[in-house]
């Protein structure tokens, strides 16, 4: 039985300085179609913003964007030994997947859900959210901005990464 999940991977007084940026399905189109649902940022402005806001506390940002459910289960898993936290727009998982909202509890590590646009005035299916009660911080309706507080608020929950 492998008992070295997330922080007891790294021992105490060791905390890992890296923080994991899944965005799911259809999110490689951003900037390209719907600009009024979505704006016209695209996915490498987006992973560019969270490497930035990231890099403000000392955190680095391996980043991962599918369209396949299990490429994005596996890296959660990946997860486990070096990141400290997961920022996650699922996409249209959020509304249909227990397997992902497995992944993110089975890892134990804390979760900013971020959506692009406002899902609750939205179409009622996209009201709920499989994620959002395991989430530490959930942001939605902020564009891509919101990207950044998602980052802010979860690592004021997780501190600082220590020095060398
Ligand atoms: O608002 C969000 O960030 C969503 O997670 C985006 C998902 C949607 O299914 C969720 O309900 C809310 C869809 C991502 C698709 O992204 C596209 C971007 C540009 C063009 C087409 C799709």
């Amino acid at each position: 039985m492998d008992d070295t999940a997330g922080a007891a991977a790294y021992g105490a007084g060791v905390s890992a300085r890296r923080l994991l940026l899944v965005n799911g399905p259809n999110l490689n189109l951003l900037g390209t179609r719907e600009p009024a649902v979505y704006g016209h940022q695209t996915l490498a402005d987006v992973v560019d913003l969270v490497e930035k806001t990231a890099q403000e506390s000392g955190y680095a940002v391996r980043a991962v964007q599918s369209n396949h459910e299990g490429v994005l289960i596996d890296a959660i898993h990946d997860a486990r030994t070096d990141c400290a936290g997961i920022v996650i727009n699922p996409g249209g998982l959020t509304h249909t997947s227990v397997v992902l909202r497995d992944a993110l509890t089975g890892v134990g590590l804390p979760v900013a859900e971020v959506h692009i646009s406002d899902v609750h005035a939205r179409e009622e299916f996209r009201h709920f959210s499989y994620v959002s009660d395991i989430a530490t911080v959930v942001v939605v309706g902020e564009g891509v901005a919101g990207y950044a507080r998602a980052v802010r608020e979860l690592v004021a929950t997780l501190g600082r990464p220590e020095p060398d």
